[in-house]
């Protein structure tokens, strides 16, 4: 399909982790190996809840090799993978657009993160939880019709 020349249309992201610590408000799940200190969850979204989907066909997950599988490809939304571990570790996430949009996937880098430090780190010590979120823009120079098409679709 052509390109749009002179436009670029831009999408809003966000990527990253929430993670929970092991307690009794939140048990290890069953079969998770026993020295699992918590449950976790790596994501792509849309920051306002929008459907990813309509331009994004799927997202890869690459964890540590210490998991099994640790190349997660998921292909519906919601684009996420829930875990339990032990240690922090840096997740490759591959964004895959639909086909025959012409769009090259693009690649982020996420530093899982488990321990409290930083501003929250109180607060965080308090309720176990800590996340790390990333806010992101994906700019589209020149797209092609159908991929504008999906870019723009309601
Ligand atoms: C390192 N940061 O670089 C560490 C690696 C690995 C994390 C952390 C459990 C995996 C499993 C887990 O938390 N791995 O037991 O299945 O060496």
């Amino acid at each position: 399909s052509r390109r749009i020349k002179n436009i670029s249309i831009s999408k809003p992201i966000i990527y990253g982790n929430v993670a929970q610590k092991i307690s009794d408000t939140n048990p290890l799940p069953e079969g998770a190996p026993a020295d699992h200190t918590h449950t976790w969850k790596v994501f792509v979204a849309d920051p306002l809840g929008n459907d990813l989907s309509s331009y994004i066909r799927k997202v890869v997950f690459k964890l540590h090799e210490t998991y099994n599988n640790p190349t997660r490809s998921i292909e519906e939304p919601p684009f996420e993978v829930s875990e339990t571990g032990w240690g922090e570790f840096e997740i490759v996430i591959k964004i895959y657009f639909n086909n025959d949009c012409g769009e090259k996937n693009i690649t982020f880098y996420h530093h899982l993160k488990l321990h409290p430090y930083g501003p929250n780190m109180e607060e965080s010590q308090k309720t176990g939880r800590v996340e790390s979120i990333l806010f992101d823009e994906i700019v589209f120079n020149e797209p092609t019709e159908r991929m504008f098409r999906l870019l723009t679709a309601k």
